[in-house]
């Protein structure tokens, strides 16, 4: 959607989170540009899911005109491109805190009636609100859209978001979308167990982010022996239907909202064996990160002359350049992802760790194995059927042949990328 525009802060990537109205002007294009993407998309079978910032407007003393043409002015309240005007945003008496803004994560009213780091706060009670917001949904949904982010959905009431949800119409069967499809949905919500919301409020309006698995997955690629704990429903993850798992996002892995104990690219070893982890363990629904490089926390993408997003740039071997990171494009990771949908639907059986390297079955379907050092060779049960397998991972130069009691020898010698991954029907 249309937002601020920050020259003096040389148009960091946060711009985007400070609506100024639901037109879907940015920096990244128009909205016609925008729906080509997505259309084309579509025809070739790849969804578009978009982070929609509904809780909040631009932040106080935001004031100023648009890409699409839309003035702004955050003081006001006055986002004439919506419209909204000061009436549709959170009455100053709902709010607890001192200065207006969010500084208590303890309790619920101060964390969805106050102002987070200074945005104005929209009214999700009102009708008017949850009309608009819903306007905007039902725009992206015409335009073929198959899902949503809500940012900071830990700062609003489930119960609004909920009503948002239930005015937005089903996916277009002229999108390809089997008739009764729902728009995807996941909620932002960071719960570390150190404060008063928590995931499981957000069940009912789609799934959760799981910001404690970042922080586990992390300190089991540091140590394998905690990799066996990494979900941990005592500690009050998420359920598994609900959980919105990731090694990093794009807050964390440069130090905003819910950063600490998180892998990202910059170490790109221990980053493949993380994704490689969370790709091949049944838990929650999995985003692969991609990102661009960056040296300061606030700069924005790589950019043209006018600050507009630039192109990914495919270099001839199929990795980006330009600026771009493109961790999905990364050997471990795509094949990783071939993986996942190899074995969708089965559970984890014959878990094996010895601290040092780790593997497990997927039902009848799939082995993982992973050795922190680089190597291993150990013989391991596999669940699978008696044959000939190849490494996914290294392209199928290697084999493995499981026997009739379904034991394999399992041998790593790969520093960069010491994983195997077998499956059914699986080939280079
Ligand atoms: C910018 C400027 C501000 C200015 C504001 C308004 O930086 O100085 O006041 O404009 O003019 C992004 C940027 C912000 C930026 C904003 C708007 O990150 O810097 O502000 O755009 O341009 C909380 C929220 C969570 C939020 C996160 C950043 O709960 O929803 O803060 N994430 C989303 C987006 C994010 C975006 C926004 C929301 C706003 O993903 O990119 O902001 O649209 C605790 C709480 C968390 C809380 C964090 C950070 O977390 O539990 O709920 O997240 O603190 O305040 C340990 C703890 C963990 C703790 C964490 C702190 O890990 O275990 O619980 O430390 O990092």
């Amino acid at each position: 959607m249309e937002h601020v525009i920050l020259p003096n802060d040389n148009y960091p990537w946060w711009q985007r989170y400070q609506p100024v109205s639901y037109q879907l002007y940015s920096r990244s294009g128009t909205p016609e540009q925008f729906a080509d993407m997505v259309r084309r998309c579509n025809a070739v079978g790849v969804r578009t899911y978009v982070d929609a910032v509904i809780n909040h407007m631009t932040g106080l003393g935001r004031v100023g005109v648009s890409y699409g043409g839309s003035s702004y002015n955050g003081d006001a309240h006055d986002f004439p491109g919506v419209p909204y005007t000061a009436e549709h945003f959170t009455p100053k008496n709902l709010c607890p805190s001192s200065d207006g803004n969010v500084n208590n994560y303890a309790v619920e009213e101060n964390v969805r009636n106050c102002y987070l780091v200074g945005l104005t706060d929209l009214y999700g009670a009102l009708d008017y609100v949850r009309n608009a917001v819903a306007g905007y949904l039902n725009n992206l949904v015409d335009l073929g859209v198959a899902g949503i982010r809500i940012d900071a959905a830990k700062h609003m009431w489930p119960a609004d978001i909920a009503n948002m949800l239930s005015r937005v119409k089903d996916l277009p069967t002229s999108h390809g979308f089997p008739a009764g499809s729902k728009l995807f949905v996941y909620n932002e919500v960071i719960d570390r167990n150190d404060g008063a919301v928590t995931v499981d409020e957000y069940y009912d309006t789609g799934m959760v982010t799981e910001f404690r698995y970042c922080m586990k997955l992390a300190w089991g690629i540091a140590d394998y022996g905690q990799l066996g704990g990494l979900v941990d429903y005592g500690w009050g993850m998420a359920r598994d239907d609900r959980a919105f798992v990731f090694v990093d996002n794009h807050d964390n892995q440069r130090g905003h909202g819910g950063a600490g104990d998180v892998i990202t690219h910059k170490t790109p070893r221990e980053y493949k064996q993380a994704v490689a982890y969370m790709t091949a363990h049944p838990y929650g629904f999995a985003q692969v990160m991609s990102s661009y490089y960056f040296t300061n926390t606030d700069e924005g993408p790589p950019h043209n002359a006018d600050w507009s997003t630039a192109d990914v740039v495919i270099n001839a071997d199929g990795s980006c350049g330009g600026g771009w990171v493109c961790e999905h494009r990364w050997n471990v990771i795509a094949k990783m992802v071939r993986f996942r949908n190899a074995v969708a639907g089965t559970a984890m059986e014959n878990y094996w760790n010895n601290g040092g390297a780790v593997a497990f079955s997927r039902g009848n379907k799939g082995f993982f194995a992973m050795a922190k050092g680089g190597s291993m060779d150990q013989t391991l049960s596999t669940g699978l059927p008696a044959g000939t397998y190849c490494n996914i991972i290294d392209s199928c130069a290697t084999n493995i042949n499981v026997g009739s009691d379904g034991k394999a020898r399992i041998q790593i010698n790969n520093y960069e990328e010491p994983i195997v991954a077998i499956c059914v029907g699986c080939t280079a």
